[in-house]
């Protein structure tokens, strides 16, 4: 059996599951099937100059340490590199234009530059720690052009992609300066993977209209003299795990706590990074309308909103923090009584072996994502319910879990109205119908979950086209 490689931007500590996404996920199945896991440590040296890299004396070296199965290799930044690559292009441009907003995109030519330089170093210090029949599974948007530069240094080994984030439709793609040489940049993968067909047919679209990509049919696509396969892989949760979580001491203890805090309360949900793909604004909103025109939930309802601290050097987040203090602000004092807020937002990280009793004291979970890749919350709410008595789910359809959650009551988060209707009906729908949608929710994540995500990549990353 080859040995797995996993190359992302960052590596975890594999003790700690940390509060992303890809961490999570990654850290899950690399403890299962052992290997390398590749990526930037984390530290930053100060006074480096990005220049020096020229200089292989000057470059960080690589640093490895095991945990458990796996072998952490990680090497450290510049302050440009880390500069340019990771807050400017990687998320000041690809992260707001893979999602839909242009106007907040920063295109500063710089950017680019720092990115390539960085994904060159990557490629340069990865190599020597390859085998030959290593297979090699790059995580997201940080690493687009690391195939490309591994290939330039000689590499033979079958190299899997796997997109986190929405996949843009073409003309949004086409609106970043760089567009063509990043889409020739995926051929250099045998398989480039997306959370949803959606964002797999925008990868079509774009493939055959912009690269006058030839469809080889299955998923098979050639172009610049190599053959690509694009597929979609809904990324899942490990529902076992979570929901063990959620019988361990701490769980119990959280869903005692928050059960008895809110017994004569109707308790609503939100957990999210605090980030402007998550629409978190507008989700405020629509709870106001759900109280200025559903005044039975008044001194009745409450949205406990935990949205953690992130990428906090990108000015765009800072904005959409004064925007979230202000909006809860307004609320609470416009409806809050001495003995009831209608919402406790907390603007901190909170321990994941909270969050399963946290959601099951829940009536209802607003997970209503702008764009999403897929949103792992709401599979982890769905996972952490009684099924005798379930809490219901109110899903963006612009979240990639929509394609499959379609139990789910799903909503246009722009539309405040409609939004705020679907919350009422998620706290009123009679216990039948929550238990029937509930328990189609559940089959549908246990059947799609990590371990189904992790075996359908790679199974399909070993395959060659005929
Ligand atoms: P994220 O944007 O980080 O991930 P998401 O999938 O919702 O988003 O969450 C990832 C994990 O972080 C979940 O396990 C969740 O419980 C945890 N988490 C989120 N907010 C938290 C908080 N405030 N406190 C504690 N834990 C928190 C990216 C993409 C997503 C995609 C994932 C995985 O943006 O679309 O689903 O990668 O591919």
């Amino acid at each position: 059996m080859p040995r797995l490689v996993v190359v992302s931007n960052r590596t975890a500590d594999l003790r700690k599951p940390a509060a992303g996404g890809l961490a999570v996920a990654l850290g899950e199945s690399l403890q299962q099937m052992g290997g390398l896991w590749f990526g930037w440590s984390g530290k930053i040296i100060e006074n480096g100059e990005a220049a020096h890299y020229e200089d292989d004396t000057a470059e960080s070296g690589v640093e490895t340490q095991r945990v458990g199965k796996v072998t952490l290799a990680t090497i450290d930044l510049t302050r440009a590199d880390h500069d340019a690559y990771y807050l400017g292009y990687s998320n000041d441009v690809l992260w707001p234009v893979f999602h839909y907003r242009l106007d907040l995109a920063n295109f500063d030519v710089r950017f680019a530059t720092g990115y390539k330089r960085v994904n060159q170093m990557f490629a340069r210090k990865l190599m020597p720690l390859l085998k030959p029949d290593d297979l090699v599974w790059v995580h997201d948007y940080h690493l687009i052009p690391l195939a490309s530069e591994l290939r330039a240094l000689g590499c033979k080994n079958r190299i899997g992609f796997f997109l986190h984030i929405p996949m843009p439709p073409p003309l949004i793609m086409a609106a970043i300066p760089e567009h063509e040489w990043l889409m020739r940049s995926l051929f250099a993968f045998d398989l480039v993977g997306f959370q949803s067909q959606a964002d797999l047919l925008h990868f079509c679209h774009y493939v055959e209209a912009e690269a006058h990509a030839k469809a080889l049919g299955d998923g098979y696509f050639t172009a610049f003299d190599r053959v690509v396969r694009a597929a979609a892989f809904p990324i899942g949760i490990d529902v076992d795990e979570f929901q063990r979580l959620a019988q361990t001491k701490d769980g119990i203890d959280m869903f005692n706590r928050m059960r008895d805090e809110y017994s004569r309360r109707k308790l609503l949900v939100g957990v999210d990074r605090l980030d402007y793909s998550k629409g978190l604004p507008h989700r405020i909103n629509a709870f106001r309308e759900l109280l200025e025109h559903y005044p039975e939930n008044r001194k009745s309802a409450t949205l406990i909103q935990i949205a953690s601290p992130s990428r906090e050097d990108v000015e765009a987040y800072g904005d959409i923090r004064r925007q979230m203090d202000s909006l809860c602000g307004a609320v609470n004092g416009d409806f809050g009584e001495l003995d009831w807020m209608p919402v406790r937002y907390i603007h901190r990280n909170v321990a994941r072996k909270r969050l399963p009793g946290l959601f099951r004291a829940s009536r209802v979970a607003l997970v209503t994502p702008l764009r999403d890749g897929m949103n792992l919350v709401a599979k982890e709410f769905i996972a952490a319910q009684d099924e005798e008595d379930p809490g219901m789910l109110v899903l963006s359809r612009f979240a990639g879990a929509a394609e499959q959650l379609t139990d789910a009551l799903l909503v246009n988060p722009y539309d405040a109205q409609g939004t705020a209707h679907a919350i009422q009906k998620a706290l009123t729908m009679p216990l039948n119908e929550r238990r029937n949608r509930h328990t189609r929710l559940l089959k549908k994540i246990r059947e799609q979950d990590i371990h189904w995500w992790t075996a359908r990549f790679l199974d399909t990353l070993r395959e060659e086209h005929q």
